[in-house]
């Protein structure tokens, strides 16, 4: 009894543009734009060193509309790696590369099987006297997909073991477009084995008679898909049991990298602490490389002065992440207060009695804010339609966004006097 073992992964989006404009850094950029092919190289890597006997692509191979004949030339270079090792290749079309959308291709070699937008049942032939593995596949014939595709898949087929390829958005979550819904109790049920997933790309996986995996996106793209991203190993023997393995692929994992900077009271105290919290993300990290967002928070006397060198806070972090190796700073947030009178601040500091005069007696009288708000409503007005009703929706939307603008107004003021005042602390 042979055991048959695959890779699953699904969503590679391969040369999918940048989605995030923080990643300004060119060389940054550069990692990250070319993550989704270096991890397809890993994926079929990972198929030819376990010799597995397929890859199994469960949509979005393709990001859609941009991929170029460098795309194709490029998947076609790396199916032919797979096919003269032996790998049979089964992949279905996902909306982002449903088979209307994508026109550009190469022709697969041999052993590389791409479903139509109708099922289909491939069984693969095996030694004799091993179970048959029969694999079923369907792919979007069309970007949008609202109804469930699973009444559509064929019956699976008896003693055979059945796996099932499925690109679906499942039971759906609030706020995301429904592509192909379809609820897990319903695979369940479904006579499959092993249902191989893709669209959502957080990964999750549901074990039991039928094993139901969504391997999630293999390389994180920006700071929504956060974390080491994976692919499955499969092994199935045949008495039905399978052994799941998450393989890590990721290049780079983006995370958030949270700095607490309470009772710091200088500025090398505050770089050296964001180069640990730097260093502990790397150690902890799965990828090769972390890319953070620090974000850092606390009640610190250098709050005025993070809040005005922004900036050079940011190099100063790019820096110690360089000398880290392998460590990049996607963006960095502050947060941070003056320690107020309950943390024994002298109240008595004219730059604290001058932030009390200002958002207690400025910013809250009627006069002041009637004149702010007529300031803004000439601004406001020179703005297209739709930039305008984002901003302020209504009248009371437009006394939010004055009150804000009031309170980061007076900070941005606080922080240039008081961080004159205390430079001599750096
Ligand atoms: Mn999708």
């Amino acid at each position: 009894m042979s055991a048959f073992r695959f890779v699953h992964a699904a969503d590679v989006h391969l040369d999918s543009p940048l989605l995030s404009l923080a990643l300004r850094n060119p060389r940054l950029a550069e990692l990250i734009g070319n993550a989704s092919r270096q991890v397809f190289v890993r994926i079929v890597d990972l198929c030819l060193d376990e010799r597995v006997d397929a890859l199994l692509l469960a949509g979005d191979l393709y990001d859609g509309d941009q991929t170029s004949m460098k795309t194709a030339r490029f998947l076609s270079e790396q199916l032919r790696r797979l096919h003269t090792a032996g790998v049979r290749v089964f992949i279905i079309r996902g909306n982002h590369d449903a088979l209307s959308k994508i026109t550009k291709e190469l022709v697969p070699p041999d052993g590389v099987r791409v479903f139509g937008g109708r099922a289909e049942t491939f069984e693969i032939l095996r030694d004799r006297g091993d179970r048959p593995i029969v694999v079923h596949g369907l792919s979007f014939a069309k970007p949008q997909a609202p109804e469930g595709l699973l009444g559509r898949y064929r019956p699976p087929v008896e003693g055979a073991i059945n796996i099932g390829l499925m690109h679906t958005s499942l039971d759906g979550s609030p706020g995301h477009d429904v592509y192909a819904p379809c609820s897990t109790a319903d695979l369940a049920s479904s006579g499959f084995r092993y249902w191989a997933l893709g669209h959502i790309h957080k990964r999750s996986t549901t074990e039991g008679s039928c094993a139901i995996v969504m391997p999630g996106i293999p390389q994180g793209r920006d700071i929504g898909e956060s974390g080491p991203k994976s692919v499955t190993l499969v092994s199935v023997l045949d008495d039905g049991s399978f052994s799941l393995d998450e393989r890590v692929v990721s290049m780079a994992q983006f995370e958030r990298v949270a700095v607490d900077a309470s009772g710091l009271v200088t500025w090398p105290d505050l770089v050296a602490r964001i180069e640990i919290a730097l260093g502990e993300a790397s150690s902890r990290s799965a990828s090769d490389h972390v890319v953070a967002r620090l974000s850092i928070s606390g009640a610190t006397s250098l709050a005025w002065n993070i809040r005005r060198d922004a900036d050079l806070l940011h190099t100063e972090a790019e820096s110690r992440a360089e000398a880290i190796g392998n460590v990049w700073i996607e963006k960095l947030e502050t947060d941070c207060r003056r320690p107020t009178i309950a943390d024994r601040v002298d109240s008595a500091d004219p730059v604290e009695v001058l932030r009390r005069t200002m958002s207690d007696d400025i910013v809250e009288s009627e006069e002041f804010q009637a004149e702010a708000q007529g300031i803004v409503r000439d601004l406001l007005s020179q703005l297209p339609p739709e930039c305008r009703r984002t901003l302020a929706p209504d009248d009371a939307g437009l006394a939010l966004l004055v009150k804000q603008l009031c309170e980061e107004g007076a900070e941005e003021v606080l922080a240039r006097l008081a961080a004159g005042s205390i430079d001599g602390a750096r």
